[in-house]
């Protein structure tokens, strides 16, 4: 198989030499020492081997991928775009034209054995050509997000008679510790537009993340459209909290929102939280509402109070209606059934309820993820448990056979302010400056939890205290840029003070993305060229 691979690329390098030796001839470039393991790639790769020369990205590059490969073509094209974006190179996919070429980028699907999953990539940087190899689209797509980070900021404009973007040579062998990376986004208590969740997908994307969980409803609003159930959005989409307009959205933009999501190979996972943080659903119906006191539209932030009846037939009938329409517009394999902080509903009654809800959820085919009190009921080892608070929970849900996602509130929570003068967040599970959220180690978090049970990590962004795109931007980064990292990189490659230079090279990227991230004193950001002249004129 490893000879395969050799014999491929040097196939492809032939390739790209009889197509540079069609062109004139060119003079050698003086290429600058370079190391390709001092890169501020974030999550840092498995394995980096540094050959200390340089590719020249510039107007004569192409780019080539695998053709019949279902994928690759459009990875192709996403690495072009976001070329053009970060320095207005028009590099053609597939098809040279006219135009000179003396270098390649070549997208490779392979079925190499040396590619462990799916999402695993190798690249491999000679001053000729970049081979980047993967056995799906999904690994592909993973490795241009390590090439994008990879390209310099500026050109070198000396070279050569034109800019010339220098990439260091070598190799990167990578795959993911943990198969789900996510981040979750809580548009109920705030709702937050397309556009934003579009944003907030890019910058996941860019750092490997391939899960967005999407909060739907809660007491303060329910944010996605059924059709058979019409008042859940005209009534309980109307309010949020501190009583704003609040929103929802329509099946045809959620449907837009997978399907951008898709195309970055994120998995949206929808979650209707139940039975408890159902204000806004049985203001809208109050047939669902089990307890038992009149009902109004809600705009403050108490948790709690609110439970469906789980011993009324329609309130399944509800339910399986609610389920159905999402997961008939949901590709993924996960429906979120939150089930948490469920105070006003009686233990036993819990139990029923959630019983009853998991056979809903695999009826539609789906995998039932809650918060960790699912444990508490007489769940399938099929489904998943997300560990925030109850670390009892998380181990009943390990003796059960269950899959674990860890979102410890104490690490991984983003609405945690990040010290004491934070602008926005709470404080419950304590404050969360970026060191913090990065130094603890998910694989060792409890002794009742093994490797074997954790499917991932999952920082929620819960959004009591804010409501638009700025204020996200603050709770998320740079902390979702550290759980990227622990939900990718492998434990004896996690160090915080080799992470903290890397996070500091990447305020180029979020000042181009224009994300107005926390910055952190504990970390010394490199500033970008702009704001360098201004500090030089003033
Ligand atoms: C706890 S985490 C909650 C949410 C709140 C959050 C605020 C969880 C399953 N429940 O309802 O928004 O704390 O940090």
């Amino acid at each position: 198989m490893r000879n395969s691979i050799i014999l491929k690329t040097v196939f492809v390098l032939l390739g790209v030499s009889a197509l540079i030796a069609c062109q004139e001839k060119r003079k050698p470039i003086n290429f600058p020492t370079t190391d390709l393991a001092l890169e501020n790639m974030i999550p840092k790769p498995l394995k980096i081997v540094a050959t200390n020369s340089a590719f020249g990205l510039d107007q004569n590059t192409v780019i080539y991928t695998s053709q019949n490969a279902q994928g690759f073509v459009e990875v192709g094209h996403f690495l072009a775009d976001k070329i053009k974006d970060k320095t207005q190179l028009r590099i053609p996919v597939n098809d040279a034209g006219e135009g000179q070429v003396d270098r390649i980028i070549y997208i490779n699907q392979s079925d190499s054995i040396d590619l462990a999953g799916n999402e695993a990539y190798q690249i491999y940087i000679t001053k000729d050509s970049i081979i980047l190899n993967s056995k799906t689209a999904e690994g592909a797509f993973r490795g241009i997000q390590t090439i994008r980070q990879i390209i310099p900021e500026t050109s070198n404009d000396t070279l050569v008679e034109h800019p010339m973007w220098l990439i260091p040579t070598g190799k990167i062998t990578d795959s993911p510790n943990f198969e789900y990376r996510g981040s979750m986004l809580d548009v109920a208590r705030h709702f937050f537009s397309v556009e934003d969740v579009k944003k907030y997908i890019d910058i996941l994307a860019y750092y490997k993340y391939n899960v967005l969980h999407l909060h739907l409803a809660d007491d303060q609003g329910w944010r996605i459209e059924i059709k058979s159930w019409p008042k859940l959005t005209e009534i309980g989409g109307s309010t949020e909290v501190g009583g704003g307009p609040g929103g929802f959205y329509t099946q045809e933009q959620y449907k837009d929102i997978v399907a951008y999501a898709s195309q970055q190979h994120i998995t949206i996972i929808p979650e209707i939280d139940m039975p408890g943080h159902t204000n806004a659903a049985s203001v809208s119906y109050p047939i669902l509402n089990g307890n038992g006191k009149e009902l109004k539209l809600y705009t403050g932030t108490h948790v709690g109070f609110s439970t469906f009846d789980t011993r009324k037939d329609t309130v399944y009938t509800f339910i399986d209606d609610v389920v159905r329409e999402i997961s008939e517009m949901t590709p993924g394999p996960y429906f979120h059934i939150g089930g948490d902080e469920s105070h006003v509903t009686k233990k036993k009654d819990y139990i029923h309820f959630i019983n009853k809800v998991e056979k809903i959820v695999q009826k539609y085919d789906k995998i039932m993820v809650g918060w960790d009190e699912i444990a508490t009921a007489d769940v399938d080892s099929t489904s998943v448990a997300q560990f925030w608070a109850e670390e009892e929970n998380a181990i009943a849900s390990v003796k059960k056979g269950m899959k674990v996602i860890l979102s410890p509130a104490n690490k991984a929570y983003l609405d945690m302010q990040y010290d004491i003068q934070s602008e926005y967040g709470l404080h419950w599970s304590g404050y969360i400056p970026v060191d913090t959220a990065y130094i603890w180690t998910p694989e060792r978090l409890s002794k009742g939890i093994p490797v074997e049970n954790i499917l991932g990590i999952e920082a929620p962004l819960w959004s009591e205290t804010i409501s638009n795109l700025e204020e996200l931007e603050y709770l998320a980064f740079p902390r979702a840029i550290g759980y990227a990292e622990l939900g990718w990189t492998i434990e004896e490659n996690r160090n915080w003070d080799n992470y903290k230079v890397r996070l500091a090279n990447q305020a180029p990227y979020l000042e181009q993305m224009n994300v107005k991230f926390y910055p952190s004193k504990l970390i010394d950001w490199k500033k970008s060229k702009d704001t360098y002249t201004e500090i030089i004129k003033d």
